[in-house]
């Protein structure tokens, strides 16, 4: 099996996904008045949306435990398209709710599946998922290092209590679509996840997915 598999483009939706449209612009500051987006379930395209950012393999490479399988891939010239994530047009002020979706492709870098970077919201704050369509799951962890995984599944809804990290993960074979709304003015810290990773990772096992810390060096997940 690939390291990687690669991403159906096809069905991550309506966006041009190229860099050219990685992280367009800030939210544009327009009036605040009541509004309404059409979600497209399966694809995770949001009308209108306000800004779009792609993540690749070289955007996180350092986040996926097998370093050699994306140095492999990367070398090659490869450099999949791990998920893309629709804002809504709410200005990023306290006082707003921020919701966006985010579309993840299927697929495992090693025994690794593709996820989301993960992070902390730099105002504590709590967050609410909805999944949209696919099956994935989401690892969170409390600044206190208590650790908690929920399956994110269509007509799901997940809550994320204020000070814990967050990560999703998609562990089907189709897109992963979610939906998410939080506190507009939390504000994202992805560096401590960067250092310290989240105690659990979830591989792809023998009988499903396998949510488990990493195994000394040379056992499975490696
Ligand atoms: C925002 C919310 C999600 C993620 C998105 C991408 O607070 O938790 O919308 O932003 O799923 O994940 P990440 O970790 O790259 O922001
Ligand atoms: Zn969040």
């Amino acid at each position: 099996m690939p390291a990687f598999e690669t991403a159906p483009l096809s069905r991550m939706g309506d966006a041009k996904i190229s860099d050219a449209i990685r992280d367009n612009g800030p939210s544009s500051p327009t009036p605040e008045r009541p509004f309404a987006v059409t979600l497209d379930f399966p694809s995770g395209s949001l009308t209108p949306s306000n800004r779009i950012f792609v993540r690749k393999l070289s955007d996180m490479a350092r986040l996926f435990e097998d370093q050699e399988a994306v140095t492999r891939t990367l070398g090659s010239g490869e450099d999949p398209l791990i998920y893309v994530g629709r804002y809504a047009a709410v200005p990023e002020r306290p006082g707003n709710l921020a919701f966006l979706t985010t579309t993840m492709a299927p697929g495992a870098v090693g025994s690794e599946f593709y996820m989301t970077k993960g992070h902390h919201h730099v105002q504590d704050s709590g967050e609410v998922y909805l999944g949209l369509s696919g099956e994935g799951i989401m690892v969170m962890e409390s600044r206190e290092g208590d650790f908690a995984y929920e399956a994110l599944t269509p007509s799901v809804a997940v809550y994320v209590p204020p000070r814990w990290a967050h990560r999703t993960v998609n562990t089907g074979t189709e897109p992963l679509v979610f939906l998410a709304t939080y506190f507009a003015g939390a504000g994202h810290d992805y560096g401590s996840i960067e250092r310290t990773g989240f105690s659990r990772r979830v591989y792809r096992g023998a009988s499903g997915p396998e949510v488990r810390p990493p195994l000394p060096a040379g056992g499975a997940g490696q």
